[in-house]
């Protein structure tokens, strides 16, 4: 379907570092389309939940700290296999393993410090997108011609 979403987050360090212009460049130039965009500060509760699947390990508070350690911008991108490649635009979780050329392989180094987050499924894309953006998405319609046959 053309129209699969996943969420993308830039993390406190991305957006600190002045990231957020190429992460977004990234995933437009490949063709996706910005479906939401929203700079927040995380409430606890929310980094919490977000990272529930990982509570039971040693680094998720640590995770959790990292995340409302200062503001993220929340994103929303769809299209076709958006999930999947979305992914392989992020880059292998280890920003050590992750290939150049990916968004963590070209700009990161560090597992705890990894600039970004995208969802690894479409069902986990859409219990975050619920989750991060609980006021729905804005209505649109994209002019799609020149990137879908
Ligand atoms: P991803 O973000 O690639 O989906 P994940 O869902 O397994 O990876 O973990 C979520 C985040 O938790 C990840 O981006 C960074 C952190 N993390 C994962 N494994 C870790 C580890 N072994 N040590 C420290 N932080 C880790
Ligand atoms: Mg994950």
């Amino acid at each position: 379907a053309n129209n699969e979403q996943t969420f993308i987050m830039i993390k406190p360090d991305g957006v600190a570092r002045g990231l957020v212009g190429e992460v977004i460049k990234r995933f437009e130039q490949k063709g996706y389309y910005l479906r939401a965009l929203k700079m927040m500060n995380v409430p606890k509760e929310l980094a919490e939940e977000h990272y529930v699947d990982l509570s039971s390990k040693p680094f998720y508070k640590g995770l959790v700290n990292y995340i409302v350690s200062g503001p993220v911008v929340a994103t929303v991108w769809e299209g076709k296999g958006v999930v999947v490649t979305g992914r392989k635009l992020v880059g292998a979780t280890n920003p050590l393993a992750s290939e150049p050329g990916s968004i963590r392989g070209d700009f990161c180094i560090d597992v705890g410090r990894n600039v970004i987050h995208g969802s690894d499924a479409v069902e986990s894309a859409k219990r975050e997108i619920g989750l991060w953006f609980p006021e729905g998405l804005a209505d649109n319609k994209p002019e799609l011609k020149w990137v879908y046959e």
